[in-house]
């Protein structure tokens, strides 16, 4: 069959390829193991062989399109940059319990911590002559897009890609990489062998696997914002509170401009399932 010939996995991890760690694998530590890492994949994992003639095209609005090899990625300085990796659709479940909504039904552990080797993104375009801290290019290219060798199922065969502004990508300090490894090892199948892009600080979703083109856009790529993107629907919501014996642990976010995550699921409830930033709550019962 298509997936006869996918990687072996941690056991503990659901079958096949979309797949979340038990939360207690999740916080035994702050570097997340690459085998208990979440997997979220829309096809069968690409076997890219022959990873000496292993490219990745460079083309669109850009003066000099070029091929790069493996060696080319490697012989620019390597970073290692701890970052999250967090599936827009994390904590999904929660979502639908306010009403019914679409998606892998991911509980809260389609997120991890990784260290991530490789190439920043500004560098490998200063070697195409984008310089950086750039928002345009000279052509008028203004997003950056990545494209998998992946088939997607819901693309109708096509490959997997998302994009990312060309002033987040050409700025070295936004710490977007092709990564080659992942915790200190090279890079296993299932998070993208042999390349990828890991975008740190934004959905998982554009930190794109298997890395075969890099396009230079005009605008933004369309794909995610059919997929991930959705119209928030206003929906009438009534709230049966029971008193138990029991407290509950929360966790919410503030950043330094003050912005907090919101308080209930209710508010940020959408079709898709995605984007559930809300105050996660943990609620223990007390022995009676
Ligand atoms: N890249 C490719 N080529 N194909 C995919 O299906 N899934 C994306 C992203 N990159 C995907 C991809 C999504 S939605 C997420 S959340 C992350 O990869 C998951 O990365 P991981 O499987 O390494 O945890
Ligand atoms: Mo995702």
């Amino acid at each position: 069959s298509e997936y006869s010939q996918e990687p072996p996995r941690d056991p503990c991890l659901k079958e096949p390829f979309n797949a979340e760690p038990p939360r207690s694998a999740l916080v035994s530590s702050y570097v997340t193991p690459v085998h208990l890492f979440y997997k979220r994949n829309h096809g069968p994992i690409p076997i890219v062989d022959h990873i000496e003639n292993y490219s990745v095209a460079v083309t669109g609005l850009i003066d000099n399109p070029k091929m790069l090899f493996i060696k080319d990625i490697r012989s620019l300085p390597k970073y290692n940059v701890t970052a999250t990796l967090q599936c827009a659709g994390n904590r999904r479940t929660a979502m639908s319990k306010v009403r019914n909504v679409r998606g892998v039904g991911w509980d809260v552990s389609a997120i991890g911590n990784a260290v991530w080797g490789g190439a920043k993104l500004a560098d490998v375009l200063e070697l195409l002559g984008i310089p950086k801290l750039t928002g345009f290019t000279t052509l008028g290219g203004s997003h950056v897009e990545f494209v998998s060798v992946d088939r997607c199922k819901e693309e109708n065969g096509g490959p997997y890609k998302a994009s990312i502004p060309l002033s987040q990508a050409t700025n070295p300090d936004a710490d977007v990489l092709l990564a080659y490894e992942m915790n200190g090892e090279i890079l296993n199948r299932d998070h993208g062998f042999p390349l990828r892009v890991v975008v740190p600080g934004v959905i998982g979703a554009r930190s794109v696997k298997w890395l075969d083109s890099i396009n230079l856009l005009a605008e933004e790529c369309q794909e995610i914002t059919k997929k991930e993107k959705v119209k928030e629907e206003k929906i009438k919501w009534n709230c049966i509170q029971a008193w138990i014996k029991s407290t509950e642990v929360i966790a919410k976010a503030v950043d330094s401009a003050a912005n907090v995550q919101p308080e209930n699921v209710e508010s940020v409830w959408n079709l898709r399932g995605v984007l559930n930033t809300s105050w996660h709550r943990v609620l223990l019962r007390l022995g009676h």
